[in-house]
């Protein structure tokens, strides 16, 4: 049988690399775009499915590309005329987005528009299904008890304002045009692929550190805000129903559950057998070991937003009942696969 094209936009990006993984798993071909970079770093998670490119029938191929380019988008997608496009490729940090909302902007909703464009310019309607990679942060904070496909937007920073020019520009070229193109409205997911400044990494990666060196402090930002923290590799595979589902549509992923970030380090702290304990509030709480009385975390107005989304709950019932997804690991255990994955790198590395 032929195998499946897909083209993934942000291949070197958490996300990216685990539907790889996955779509390579299910034996696709995988074509990815990463950015040229001075150094190899920006590929890294790709080292475990990397394929040399005088590999035989090779299931991974790189090409170097931009998405805000929008010859590039054209020119690949006239190459690869790929059966299903991935667009995960993004400025993807909220707090980066408030200091560079003009490149934000640029990048995340010109991007989306470049390459549905490249769809349309290059007669594929018909041929190639598109995924772009809406984001909670579209809908501000919680106003009721969850949010879902029906919810109002409300975005809050540049990141959520410019995901938001990305979700209707593919649902109006799905309209127009009758391109299969589908938003995924997905809630924070996280593992041990995650980027380091997002803050569960940070977390994870300086108890990893801690567990050996029993000191140092951690400088957060606002430890009251709540998220709806699922597992990614768990979302990769809602991502890939999405375009597998008969019609094209919008669908949120989510748990259904919302933790503060005090709670994700209690968790973490937990997984070293050090009971955190919270003292103070705002920009001057600070967390210290019940035990030994040291103090670990500390919260600093630095790391604050100017707008901060508090709170975000996603209710993820239309894609259990239309595609049969639902997640399957629960906040403990992801907190706890990414402190022992980071507890294994740091000793490998020290
Ligand atoms: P990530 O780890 O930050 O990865 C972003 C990817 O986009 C990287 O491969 C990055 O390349 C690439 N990229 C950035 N600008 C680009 C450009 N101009 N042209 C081509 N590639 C570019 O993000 P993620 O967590 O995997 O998230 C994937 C997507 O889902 C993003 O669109 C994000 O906004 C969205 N999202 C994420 C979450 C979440 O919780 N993870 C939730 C909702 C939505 P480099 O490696 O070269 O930087
Ligand atoms: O922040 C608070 C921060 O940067 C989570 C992206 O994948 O998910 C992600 O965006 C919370 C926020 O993720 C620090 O203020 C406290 O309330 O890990 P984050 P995010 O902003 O939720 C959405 C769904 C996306 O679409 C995005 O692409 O944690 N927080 N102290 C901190 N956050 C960071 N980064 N660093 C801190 O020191």
């Amino acid at each position: 049988m032929k195998k499946k094209i897909a083209l993934i936009s942000g291949i070197t990006g958490q996300d990216g690399f685990l539907l790889a993984k996955f779509l390579i798993e299910k034996n696709y071909i995988v074509h990815g775009i990463k950015r040229r970079s001075s150094s190899l770093h920006s590929t890294v998670r790709l080292d475990t499915i990397y394929q040399d490119k005088f590999v035989k029938n090779q299931s991974l191929h790189l090409h170097y590309g931009d998405v805000s380019d929008p010859a590039f988008c054209c020119r690949i997608l006239k190459d690869i005329k790929p059966d299903e496009l991935y667009h995960l490729a993004a400025q993807s940090h909220v707090a980066i987005s408030f200091e560079l909302p003009h490149y934000t902007a640029s990048v995340n909703s010109l991007g989306t528009l470049n390459l549905l464009e490249a769809i349309r310019i290059n007669s594929l309607e018909k041929k190639t299904r598109f995924y772009n990679a809406g984001s909670s942060e579209m809908y501000g904070s919680l106003k009721g008890s969850s949010q879902n496909e029906k919810t109002p937007f409300c975005p809050q920073s540049p990141y959520a304002t410019s995901k938001l020019f990305s979700y209707w520009i593919t649902k109006n070229y799905r309209e127009s045009y009758k391109i299969f193109a589908s938003n995924g409205i997905l809630f924070n997911h996280e593992s041990y692929s995650r980027g380091e400044t997002f803050v569960t990494r940070k977390i994870t990666m300086f108890v990893a550190k801690y567990n050996k060196l029993k000191k140092g402090t951690l400088y957060l930002g606002n430890l009251s805000s709540k998220r709806d923290w699922g597992f990614a590799g768990d979302y990769v595979q809602g991502m890939w129903k999405i375009i597998q589902h008969p019609k094209a549509d919008d669908f949120v992923l989510a748990t259904g559950k919302s933790y503060s970030v005090r709670d994700f380090l209690r968790e973490a702290f937990k997984c070293i057998n050090i009971e955190i304990v919270f003292k103070g509030k705002g920009s001057k709480e600070i967390g210290f070991d019940l035990k030994t009385k040291k103090i670990i975390v500390k919260s600093i107005a630095h790391y604050y937003r100017p707008n901060e989304v508090t709170n975000l709950i996603g209710d993820y019932s239309k894609a259990k009942k239309l595609l049969k997804w639902k997640p399957k690991t629960k906040f403990k255990a992801l907190v706890k696969m990414m402190v022992s994955s980071d507890i294994k790198g740091y000793l490998q590395q020290n």
